[in-house]
């Protein structure tokens, strides 16, 4: 299609439906090999977000990587935090009902914080929310402790950007371990802060919210992802002191991270390849269900502005299922899709075959 034509049906689409046709990279392999501008890459598309577009051009410097910096402090509390976990999984049958329901609840909410917040909304900017949902999002964000939703973003938009590289903070060339948690327990390398420190975070730094929580970070993820939910169940129904704690905050903290970990480590190794078989992320959806959404990570790393992170809408993906009652509601707007001829199209010309079209 002649760009003219692609940058029309582009820029119709975004007033009206908010359709995108596929804008597939913004650098691209010429005839000779050579990588340059892609020139169908519409700039228009998120104006305000554009750096978590995979570019191909950096490559690893030659030579080997430099040695692991071990931080005891992260590897210590990590174990004990694991160890508090396991011994709530003995505590679970003697727990009371309401506990159960606090844990799934609390778990679900954070889980929000990360995907619905951190991911797709202050990492990708797939759709807009307003003051009233971002404020749920900030505080179901801190309530999940994976560092600030500035520090994740920023880790998230290098991580598609370099994607695979020493530039990527868990760079799962590394190994499941390593980008499973192995990357939080030593010192970053010195490319990811070098690549990251030329990420626009323009949008980041003018969102007031996310600075204010960055500043009260520290007090606000003691008060949200420890103390509340150790308090509650102890003062409102009676639960002991030692359930509330191991369960309700330890174990379902735990295993919040863990499903979170889960896209990096094994949706990276595990599973088909329908919409790029050039690329390591995968389609898995058990991965999904404990993501509550965020599995379909072939197709996320191929179009990351996508708000569904998924070609379908609200299968085995309650976020999206969230973001569009939100959208019901008049508090999440402008939620960005790839259109089925382009996904098509794309699955022709990069996919491995798996995909149900084929
Ligand atoms: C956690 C995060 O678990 C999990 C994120 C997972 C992401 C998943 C993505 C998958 C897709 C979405 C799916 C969602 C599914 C959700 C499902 C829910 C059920 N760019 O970091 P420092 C610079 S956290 C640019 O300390 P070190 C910067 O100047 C768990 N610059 O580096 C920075 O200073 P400042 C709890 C960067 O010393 C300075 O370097 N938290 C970048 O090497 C120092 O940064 C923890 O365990 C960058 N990308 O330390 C804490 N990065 O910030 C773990 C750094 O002031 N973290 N700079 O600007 C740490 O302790 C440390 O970061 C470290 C590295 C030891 C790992
Ligand atoms: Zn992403
Ligand atoms: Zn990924």
């Amino acid at each position: 299609m002649p760009a003219h034509l692609l940058q029309d049906e582009i820029s119709s689409s975004y007033t009206t439906t908010t359709t995108i046709t596929e804008p597939p990279s913004r650098i691209l392999q010429n005839g000779e090999g050579k990588l340059e501008k892609n020139p169908l890459y519409p700039d228009d598309v998120r104006p305000e977000m554009k750096d978590d577009i995979y570019d191909p051009s950096y490559k690893d410097k030659e030579g080997p990587r430099p040695k692991h910096e071990y931080v005891w402090r992260n590897i210590i509390l990590m174990f004990l935090l694991h160890v508090g976990a396991l011994y709530g999984i003995t505590l679970i049958p003697t727990c009371k009902v309401y506990t159960w329901l606090w844990g799934f609840l609390y778990y679900m909410v954070s889980a929000l914080g990360i995907t619905a917040g951190a991911h797709r909304l202050w990492s990708h900017r797939s759709y807009k929310a307003r003051l009233p949902l971002r404020l749920f999002l900030i505080i179901a964000n801190t309530m999940a402790f994976q560092n600030d939703a500035y520090e994740w973003a920023r880790d998230h938009r290098v991580h598609h950007k370099f994607s695979e590289t020493d530039a990527d903070p868990h760079n799962a060339r590394r190994g499941f371990f390593f980008s499973h948690v192995g990357w939080l327990l030593v010192r970053k390398h010195p490319a990811v802060k070098e690549k990251g420190g030329l990420l626009d975070l323009s949008d980041l730094k003018a969102e007031k919210l996310v600075m204010f929580q960055r500043r009260h970070y520290k007090t606000a993820v003691l008060v949200l992802c420890f103390i509340l939910p150790t308090l509650v169940p102890w003062y409102f129904w009676g639960e002991t002191f030692q359930h509330s704690l191991y369960v309700a905050t330890l174990l379902r903290y735990t295993l919040v991270l863990n499903a979170t970990w889960l896209v990096n480590s094994a949706a990276h190794l595990y599973g088909y390849r329908p919409y790029d078989k050039n690329i390591n992320p995968r389609e898995n959806i058990l991965v999904s269900l404990g993501a509550v959404g965020e599995g379909f990570h072939n197709y996320h790393h191929t179009f990351p502005y996508d708000y569904s992170t998924s070609e379908y809408r609200w299968h085995v993906n309650f976020t999206t299922f969230f973001i569009d009652c939100m959208a019901a509601l008049g508090l999440a707007y402008d939620r960005k899709r790839v259109s089925k001829e382009a996904i098509l199209a794309r699955v022709k010309r990069t996919g491995d075959g798996s995909h149900k079209s084929g």
